[in-house]
């Protein structure tokens, strides 16, 4: 291997992206190098038209750049031009005085750089609708001729609607639920796909297929229907280079044709009805006869908010086989898939034409063990396929997800056999980034429990939950665990997307909707610890991947969400007006509510001071100073003003609950013997109640944190190991396989909490995530020196747990944290620092004289820049490579 090498090279996150309208994209790489300590000291990025031009022809030279940079270096050669591939290679030199050899050469390739570009049209099926209905989805198709060698071809999609598009009868690409969600009227995706391959000489056709979706189809639990308009469109550009370099655009238009076809109905919730006798055998193909088709209509759209794909698609990343037929007490016949999944399913059936299947979706089995849709509300998950008679068939639908564990089936002809089933995983393709596991196995299957809701409920939004006839982009939700999913994925593209909704749907007074994209009705918005999502999500995209360049583009929705604040209520430092979720599901809650005990202004008035002190920071980031200083004095003073308002001068706060406790020393609002009452206020509360939190939405997230930085570990590890309810195991106990919404969705005596709100797919509660990662593993950002760039390595040993690891693949490259402890009283540390990152570690209660790097002695070992010995342990700060630390305990 070579001693220094330059790997893994992203643009704008992705490897090789084709289809980028980014001015100028950010590149980033990372060094791999046995040795250790290694530090970038300089690096050189060559970009050209084509690898062969490296030589003779760049685009843009760097030079040697004396940097230690290796993440997001923006682009700044000349202006990138439209539908172009550019090429790209790095090479570094370290610290040491060694240097890399280049890169192997990446590429990013740029869409349709400025909305003029579109010279398509907007297209409507010419056939008669109600748009208060799920109708029959479109089909459109239009044939053109191939003449001459084509050199390259790529499409440029986008619908009102959802679409999936084909060429000459080949599925095109295999991005599900295109062009995604976003704030459709001012943000629209648009999808790129190099089709060149799938040409052929002479006679061509193009086939796309439009359904309802989230632009029109039945969203939120009020039965809206058309949030975004009522008719559903496309627009097309497919544009052929050929060899002798001139061009040709194939475009929708009028010319096109529209038709209905087997797909019946299609919505989100509800499912999909297939009617397998009308399919349109070769509807996508040259030689159709379309003679019966109708036309086409073109209409007005814009085009201005046309951007190209910001997010990973939607794909099916796994494929589960059911793992039992059951027959249920009622006579149902159930297909058990062993895990709480968000997808569809795929069958294959043999039945006589017209024959009716109906493919039923459920979460759970009831007390009795029958299928159970109660908790759905209205949202059918519901699949028909109807056979067409010749032989064996196979289906799975296209523009719906089901959130499902269990599988009802009627009408199967026979008896069916599990290998006729498959369970389709749908999510956001994300980077699996991290892995936590410990030697406690119900906490591994809590962490799988939190992947998968996750998985769940990433389907190109963050969404609460993905089965009830709700699965919206709940801000809070988003919030509280977007840090755990930073740990899981890389959400960085996820989460560059959905803040750009928020602020595109945020009101103009500051004030931030409950969900995003925004489909409530307006009649309330801006809730504490909701609407913080638009400080706190582009904050913690910023420490986990060191993106400046989204907080700058955030910065004025961060700042008018705060400012919104400021202007409400009667005192300028405190949020004591409007309206709160407060709480949300605190088991301290009054009897029929939802909201907690904890008083909604002190929760307000304590996200209103956290939020300030993100902004100030940022402020500070951005090299705004006069902000960060007018933000720092505001922070200073709501904290005064909390104090006044909710603690005594000795340290009693004016709630008697959890969540108040956690929310004051979370947010630093209280210090000197103040905290310490109320650190020890909180103890109490969790000895009061046997070692049980009460705590919901809002203060579940930090409740272990609080316990752990103020010296109550060995509480946190109670409550987090507590299989009683209420508590993140006992879910885990009752079979749980993702997050429940409720800590008592399914209660002791097998009868669920009511049927209102209770999904089992709801990855709030999931936030503990990150406190297994930052605190169990000990693996955490330096908060001065975001992505990565600086670790903080803390593990924590603690009662309950024999050994712990984490692992996160970061912008740098792997990190590794990881404890165990040997029959001997030995505790050993492992650890994996990436080349051009530094670290502290901290070895709690180890002894300088005593403790052995790789077998000796630390003043001996490589790597280490500094040791100190402090009463709790050791602080070593080192360079990058793996560790081995032995300390005796
Ligand atoms: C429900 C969901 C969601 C929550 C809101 C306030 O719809 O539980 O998760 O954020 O309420």
């Amino acid at each position: 291997m070579q001693p220094l090498q330059v790997m893994q090279l992203t643009c704008e996150y992705r490897s090789n992206p084709v289809g980028i309208d980014v001015i100028q994209p950010r590149l980033s790489w990372k060094l791999v190098s046995e040795r250790r300590n290694v530090k970038q000291n300089a690096y050189q990025i060559q970009v050209a038209a084509a690898p062969d031009l490296f030589d003779n022809q760049l685009i843009w030279d760097t030079g040697k750049v004396i940097s230690d940079q290796s993440v997001h270096v923006v682009y700044e050669g000349a202006a990138l031009e439209s539908r172009t591939r550019y090429v790209y290679r790095i090479r570094v030199w370290s610290e040491h005085g060694q240097h890399s050899d280049w890169s192997e050469t990446a590429y990013w390739e740029t869409s349709l750089l400025t909305p003029s570009e579109w010279t398509a049209d907007w297209i409507t099926a010419n056939i008669p609708r109600d748009p208060e209905q799920a109708e029959p989805i479109d089909m459109f198709r239009a044939a053109f001729q191939i003449d001459g060698q084509v050199s390259r071809a790529v499409i440029y999609a986008t619908s009102l609607g959802l679409y999936e598009l084909s060429l000459n009868g080949n599925r095109v690409g295999d991005a599900l639920f295109t062009p995604g969600w976003t704030s459709y009227t001012s943000r629209l995706q648009y999808q790129t796909y190099p089709v060149t391959e799938l040409l052929k000489d002479g006679g061509n056709a193009l086939g796309m297929m439009v359904a309802d979706g989230w632009y029109k189809g039945n969203l939120g639990w009020q039965k809206q229907r058309n949030c975004y308009g009522s008719e559903r469109a496309v627009l097309l550009q497919l544009h052929i280079t050929y060899e002798d370099g001139s061009e040709q655009i194939i475009k929708t238009g009028d010319n096109w044709k529209a038709s209905e076809g087997p797909i019946r109905m299609s919505e989100l919730y509800h499912g999909e009805t297939y009617d397998a006798r009308l399919e349109q055998n070769g509807w996508d193909t040259w030689d159709y006869d379309d003679s019966g088709w109708s036309g086409t209509n073109v209409r007005e759209h814009s085009k201005e908010i046309l951007i190209a794909q910001e997010n990973n698609p939607a794909r099916i990343v796994e494929r589960l086989q059911p793992i039992e037929l059951i027959r249920t007490p009622a006579g149902e016949t159930v297909l058990d898939m062993g895990q709480n999944m968000v997808g569809w399913m795929h069958i294959s059936v043999e039945g006589e034409a017209g024959r009716t299947i109906t493919i039923q979706h459920a979460e759970v089995l009831d007390k009795e063990g029958n299928f159970y849709t109660g908790n759905l509300r209205s949202a059918k998950q519901t699949n028909v396929y109807i056979c067409k008679g010749e032989g064996v068939e196979t289906y799975e639908p296209r523009f719906t997800f089901q959130g499902f564990r269990y599988v009802k089936l009627e009408g199967y002809p026979g008896e069916p056999k599990l290998e006729q089933f498959t369970g389709c995983v749908i999510t956001t393709d994300l980077e699996t980034t991290g892995h936590f596991e410990c030697s406690h196995p119900l906490i591994n299957q809590l962490q799988h429990n939190i992947e998968w809701g996750q998985i769940g409920n990433f389907l190109d939004v963050p969404t609460d939950c993905p089965q009830r006839d709700e699965r919206l982009g709940w801000t809070g939700d988003a919030q509280v665990f977007i840090r755990t999913a930073a740990f899981n994925r890389n959400v960085a593209p996820f989460f560059t997307k959905w803040v750009r909704d928020l602020k595109a749907d945020q009101f103009r007074d500051g004030g931030v909707p409950h969900v995003i994209p925004d489909v409530l009705p307006q009649d309330t918005h801006s809730s504490s610890a909701w609407g913080d999502a638009a400080v706190i999500c582009p904050w913690t995209v910023y420490l986990s991947y060191g993106d400046k360049r989204l907080l700058a583009e955030q910065y004025d929705s961060m700042k008018s969400w705060v400012d919104y604040i400021h202007s409400q209520g009667d005192n300028t430092y405190l949020w004591n007006s409007g309206f709160h979720f407060g709480d949300w599901l605190g088991l301290d809650a009054k009897e029929n509510s939802y909201k907690g005990a904890t008083p909604s202004d002190l929760i307000a008035s304590a996200f209103y001071a956290y939020s300030t002190s993100l902004l100030a920071q940022t402020a500070r980031v951005l090299g705004k100073s006069s902000d960060a200083a007018t933000y720092e004095s505001l922070y200073s003073k709501i904290k005064e003003q909390f104090r006044n308002e909710f603690v005594s001068p000795a340290g009693r706060l004016c709630a008697a609950t959890q969540t108040a406790h956690v929310l004051a020393l979370m947010f630093d609002l209280v210090e000197g013997e103040q905290k310490k009452r109320i650190v020890r206020t909180l103890v109490e509360l969790i000895e009061e109640n046997s070692f049980h939190l009460t705590t919901g939405f809002v203060g579940t997230p930090y409740l272990c944190h609080v316990l752990s930085d103020n010296g109550q570990h060995d509480i946190a590890l109670k409550l987090v190991l507590q299989e009683s309810y209420p508590s993140w195991l006992y879910p885990v106990t009752q079979g749980a396989t993702t997050m429940w919404e409720h800590w008592d969705g399914v209660k002791a005596d097998g009868s669920f909490w009511s049927d209102n709100m209770n999904s089992f797919n709801h990855y709030a509660y999931g936030a503990i995530g990150d406190w297994l990662y930052q605190v169990v593993a000990g693996l955490d950002t330096d908060h001065q020196s975001t992505g990565y760039k600086h670790i903080k390595i803390r593990p924590r040993v603690g009662q309950g747990f024999e050994y712990a690891k984490a692992s996160l693949e970061s912008m740098y490259g792997m990190i590794r944290s990881g404890w165990e402890r040997t029959e001997h009283g030995e505790w050993i540390v492992s650890i994996t620092i990436p080349a051009n990152t530094t670290a502290e570690v901290h070895l709690q209660d180890a002894r300088l004289e005593t403790l052995l790097e790789s077998g000796r002695s630390i003043f001996e070992a490589e790597g280490i820049y500094t040791r100190q010995q402090s009463a709790d342990g050791v602080t070593i700060t080192l360079g990058s490579g793996s560790y081995q630390f032995t300390a005796n305990q």
